[in-house]
């Protein structure tokens, strides 16, 4: 079912039953005044038992139909929450302006809360469960006063596929109950899915910003004090004090991240195969000739994942396509064929805005042109939404503060649009959606790709010899931090599968569950995905980029393709086969041998040291790291001292 029927359809069903709110099971419960299509009993008393800790004055079950939207968002438009754009430029579109203090996820206030710290491990935050639960339980009491608790019944995969889990987020926040529409398929119809015993994981969100009576409240209510936690043992997940993104639309980095790689993991423990839960984004590649190929590709931030998922080809790459399954999260579990099958957990974009433009990513501004909540950016005299990158500036604006802001304050290092600004739109948007992206059986995976931002060292392209390396590639990957990352510019960063702030259990069991999915697929008989390793970032010896990156990154899709099938040639080096300059195709594009030596050299030097800060991470994770990924890396430095050449 497409979103958008999706949607439909919950409305429909939202219509056709009278809402009859003493015939359910909800009347158990005195004073929710929950619907009749409610009927889950463990549900209802979890919502009594969390109103009757954080008051609230009033309880909402939200029905995820379009009136409801249309009129929360008018309700934040009264509360100064929401500024709705000039509906000529921006149609049915927000702009929305967070607390200062409130612009971005929060790492050191998030945790992970399993019995035993060493089953978070030294990546994560840890607090003794009993502790944090005591903690929680005094922020909650009475946080809720003068505000309406929503509950949010949310599905994380197209709705009734077997890969797709439900959620259940109560907030006080009216901004995360219409963001949970966009970014989940979140409606009533969840609850059929759900039935009266049907299992779901339990979301409790606050901005933590009770009202007195009488008290006005502010535009973006949020608190000083934050925690995001998660008790992976029992699946469930508090957030207090942040109203804003990963923080607060909770089905995002704390589910479908966080608890769904718990669960992927737990289902080996309980006798399942194991599945996946990874910060990927998801495309399809089809070829001239029609045959398609499915690829996930994991890249740390401020590396142009979403620009990625929507790759546009060049001229040159007619009959090419690319297609966009999703830019952020991918669900992988293995099928009775063998292989994996991916889905994207959710039905929104919420990327961040700037540097995005119609040069370089065409398809997400067309995206962007309606029915879209912006948070952060800029807003223009007549009423639309601008950001650095977008443009050039406009004479006057109005930045994410909502302060005057002109051209003189640009260039005096004042930001109109907030680093982190952002956009929440609806995925079904996308001119470049693939048509199987709501599909309840998800894409079979050709490849996985995993990338990093390195201005040395790593080649633009190598594919792994095998999953054993692939992995090692992977746990070891890292990138440099730009000038909109908090710290020093540059330096880099080990960031595993780029999952070091998002993995919800220990990082090393986490190596070991990937080495362990492909051994038992392999036994199998399965052929596993291809493992690549790319780098669009490598820069000269005046700073400049050397790959012209962007849509010219299909010429590395299409080599990756060539080799699926067996017909592309490399050269094999110290860490895998990489392309030489003939290798790739050049048509449309001026790019010479020696431009290409230096975005694929391997400089022997460089990557002993680089092998050295794999040590550092691999002695973090010491106490359970995997021997396998210990035996590449001896391999990889007996090879290295013993044939380490140029791979160009
Ligand atoms: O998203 C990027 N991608 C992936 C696109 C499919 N970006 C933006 C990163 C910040 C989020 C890139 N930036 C990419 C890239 O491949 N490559 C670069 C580096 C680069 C920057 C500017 C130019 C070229 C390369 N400009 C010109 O060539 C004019
Ligand atoms: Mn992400």
């Amino acid at each position: 079912m497409s979103h958008a029927r999706a949607q439909a359809a919950m409305t429909a069903s939202a219509r056709s039953v009278p809402p009859t709110p003493d015939a359910g099971a909800g009347a158990a419960v005195q004073g929710l005044d929950a619907p009749a299509w409610v009927r889950h009993a463990r549900l209802l008393e979890w919502v009594a038992a969390i109103a009757a800790l954080a008051q609230p004055d009033r309880i909402h079950w939200c029905d995820g139909s379009q009136e409801e939207y249309d009129r929360l968002c008018e309700q934040m438009v009264g509360a100064g929450t929401l500024r709705r754009l000039n509906p000529a430029k921006r149609p049915n579109s927000f702009l929305a302006l967070s607390d200062p203090g409130d612009v971005a996820r929060v790492e050191d206030r998030t945790f992970i809360c399993p019995e035993k710290r060493e089953d978070a491990g030294p990546t994560n935050n840890w607090v003794e469960p009993r502790e944090m639960r005591a903690t929680l339980r005094g922020l909650f009491e009475g946080c809720m006063r003068g505000r309406t608790l929503y509950v949010v019944p949310f599905s994380m995969g197209p709705l009734g596929s077997h890969i797709a889990h439900v959620g259940i987020e109560l907030t006080d926040s009216p901004y995360v109950a219409v963001s949970m529409r966009i970014m989940t398929r979140m409606g009533r119809t969840v609850y059929d899915i759900l039935g009266e015993d049907g299992g779901f994981v339990p979301c409790v969100h606050s901005v933590g910003k009770p009202l007195a009576a009488g008290e006005a409240d502010v535009p973006w209510p949020c608190s000083p004090t934050k925690y995001i936690v998660h008790f992976p043992e029992t699946r469930e997940i508090w957030s207090y004090g942040s109203g804003y993104g990963g923080n607060a639309l909770l089905g995002k980095k704390c589910f479908a991240l966080r608890i769904a790689s718990n669960m992927g993991r737990q289902d080996v423990q309980s006798g399942g195969i194991g599945w996946l839960a990874e910060h990927m984004l998801i495309l399809g590649v089809t070829s001239p000739e029609g045959r398609k190929y499915h690829v996930a590709a994991a890249f740390p931030s401020a590396c142009g994942k979403t620009n990625f998922a929507m790759l546009v080809p060049p001229k040159a790459f007619e009959g090419w396509k690319v297609t966009t399954i999703g830019d952020d999260i991918a669900w992988i579990k293995p099928h009775s064929d063998g292989r994996l099958y991916a889905i994207n957990p959710e039905a929104g974009f919420f990327g961040v805005a700037p540097g995005t433009s119609w040069k370089t990513n065409p398809n997400c501004l067309a995206t962007l042109s309606e029915n879209t909540i912006f948070t952060n950016v800029a807003l223009t005299d007549d009423g639309d939404v601008w950001w650095e990158g977008l443009s050039e500036p406009p004479a006057h604006l109005i930045d994410w503060q909502g302060r005057d802001w002109t051209p003189a304050d640009g260039k005096a290092g004042r930001k109109a649009a907030h680093p982190n600004s952002r956009f929440t739109v609806s995925i079904a948007q996308c001119p470049s959606i693939d048509p199987r992206w709501d599909s309840v059986d998800g894409v079979p995976i050709d490849a996985f790709i995993f990338g990093g931002r390195r201005s040395t060292t790593v080649p633009l392209v190598t594919e792994a010899r095998d999953w054993v390396e692939g992995v090692y590639m992977a746990a070891t990957m890292g990138s440099e931090t730009t000038a909109a990352q908090a710290g020093a510019t540059g330096v880099v960063r080990r960031d595993p599968f780029a999952m070091l702030p998002f993995c919800g259990y220990n990082m090393a069991d986490y190596f070991a569950h990937w080495l362990d999915l492909g051994h038992r697929l392999q036994a199998g008989g399965a052929k596993l995905p291809k493992i690549f390793c790319v780098n669009w970032f490598r820069t000269d010896e005046n700073g400049k980029f050397v790959w012209p990156g962007f849509g010219e990154n299909m010429r590395v899709l299409k080599w990756m393709i060539d080799r699926l099938e067996g017909r592309a040639e490399g050269v094999e080096h110290v860490f895998g086969t990489s392309p030489r300059h003939g290798d790739l195709s050049w048509s449309g594009l001026d790019f010479n041998p020696a431009d290409y030596a230096k975005i694929s050299s391997i400089d022997k030097a460089a990557w002993v040291q680089e092998l050295a800060l794999h040590e550092e991470l691999f002695e973090r994770l010491a106490p359970r790291l995997p021997r396998a990924l210990r035996a590449v890396k001896a391999q990889l430095e007996e090879r290295l001292q013993t044939e380490g050449r140029a791979a160009a």
